[in-house]
């Protein structure tokens, strides 16, 4: 594969830019090699500097569930942009975008647009702590929910309670007041919730993990965290930045029918531009500045371009059968890697909630952590690089997720089969 434009643009790149990128994970560490410079999409596809061309599964990390460019975001976009890009005062877009939102999420009684998920996510943390007048928050190992200080912290090693940061300058004091949990496992929440009563604000949560690669959620663990937190008089916060708009129009709390006290929304809801959101219960938000205490503020928040590209994302799809055409093709891509493993002999799992999912190179089921961690890195960094030669660009990284959007088409998946089966 031709990679000369590519090479030039990332020698320059890394110059200018940590690692030459402007989000870790495109830097392709997690795989090794060097990332192609992508400079148009359309549909599936995505083209290179170079010309090759690739079926895209990354779809920007989740906000292009209707595939690259898609008319109806274009013209959106493109007729706003022509009336002014930003006016720093409220617009009739955020009333479109806000009214969207709720429509589908009820549990949203009142909501703030921002314009990225770890403000969401850092937003909600804070009113949560406002509204309990406590300090620490409950968040799962494996979880991601944006680079708030906060909510970069590990669990401490060994079976210590005590956190520790995830990333260098955080402060252990930050660190000391997130306690870390294990994803699917119930026990573990009750634990550190009875040797910190009345302390903890908030249990925040991916209720589809897509950060370890796609862990669903287990029978009774999002509902038996409904009660746990009801229960210690903590505020439960979904993190749907992800599952938001993908697993089903109204997100993981329709699909599962359990009910948060906040929610935090992103990607899928600004169409590929940034936005991002947070909201609940009346009486939580109704604490954030300028009706209550809670500061929080953002000169491009719910911009004219941004909310329109939001806007014309969710108005398509509310057509009918969109869900369903997308469990289906992302069906038929998670059964056709099972079996292209099974043919090569190769140990795999395929986890997949609606058109997330991932591929783990691992014997048996992966539930937890602990069993994500116990998968072959190296083998998907192999897979990988097998599969963009063979033009398929899946996630650079084992613990992310793959997206299926409406622009697949059965043709791309064959396709995508066809180059698995050859990788493998
Ligand atoms: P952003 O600040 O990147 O918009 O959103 C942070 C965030 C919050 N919550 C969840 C569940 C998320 O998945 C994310 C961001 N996801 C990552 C990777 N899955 C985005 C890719 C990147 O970091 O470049």
């Amino acid at each position: 594969m031709k990679l000369k434009n590519s090479s030039a643009l990332f020698a320059r790149a890394q110059r200018l830019m940590p690692g030459g990128v402007n989000s870790p994970v495109r830097s392709f560490r997690g795989v090794g090699g060097q990332p192609p410079f992508i400079t148009r999409g359309q549909g599936s596809r995505i083209w290179d500097v170079d010309g090759n061309e690739y079926v895209d599964y990354v779809c920007s990390w989740g906000p292009l569930i209707l595939g690259h460019a898609h008319p109806d975001v274009v013209a959106a976009v493109q007729g706003t942009a022509a009336r002014g890009t930003s006016f720093g005062a409220p617009t009739e877009g955020e009333v479109e975008l806000a009214s969207l939102i709720q429509a589908a999420f009820p549990s949203l009684e009142l909501l703030r647009l921002v314009n990225s998920g770890t403000e969401a996510c850092m937003s909600a943390l804070r009113v949560a702590r406002a509204f309990t007048k406590r300090s620490k928050v409950l968040k799962f190992a494996g979880c991601y929910h944006g680079h708030a200080d906060a909510l970069l912290v590990k669990a401490g090693s060994g079976g210590a309670t005590f956190s520790v940061p995830d990333s260098a300058g955080v402060p252990p004091s930050f660190a000391g007041e997130t306690l870390v949990a294990d994803y699917n496992r119930l026990d573990s929440v009750e634990k550190l919730l009875q040797a910190h009563p009345k302390e903890v604000a908030a249990v925040i949560v991916e209720p589809v993990a897509g950060n370890m690669g796609v862990v669903p959620p287990g029978p009774g663990f999002l509902a038996g965290l409904r009660d746990l937190a009801r229960q210690h008089g903590a505020l439960l916060i979904f993190d749907e930045v992800i599952t938001g708009f993908r697993v089903a129009y109204g997100g993981a709390q329709a699909r599962y029918g359990v009910l948060p006290d906040l929610t935090c929304l992103g990607k899928i809801i600004g169409g590929g531009l940034p936005v991002g959101a947070y909201g609940g219960r009346r009486e939580v938000m109704e604490m954030v500045a300028p009706l209550g205490p809670v500061y929080q503020a953002g000169t491009l928040s719910g911009n004219p371009i941004a909310t329109a590209a939001g806007i014309a994302t969710l108005k398509a799809l509310q057509r009918p059968g969109t869900y369903e055409a997308l469990e289906e093709r992302a069906a038929v891509l998670e059964r056709g890697l099972l079996e292209v493993a099974r043919a090569a002999e190769r140990p795999a799992t395929v986890n997949r909630v609606g058109s997330m999912l991932t591929l783990f190179f691992h014997p048996g089921l992966v539930t937890t952590w602990q069993e994500v961690a116990a998968s072959d890195a190296k083998a998907y960094a192999a897979f990988f690089h097998a599969m963009l030669e063979r033009g398929v660009y899946l996630a650079p990284s084992a613990f992310e997720a793959a997206f299926v959007s409406t622009a697949h088409t059965a043709a791309d998946i064959e396709a995508t089969l066809e180059a698995a089966r050859a990788s493998l």
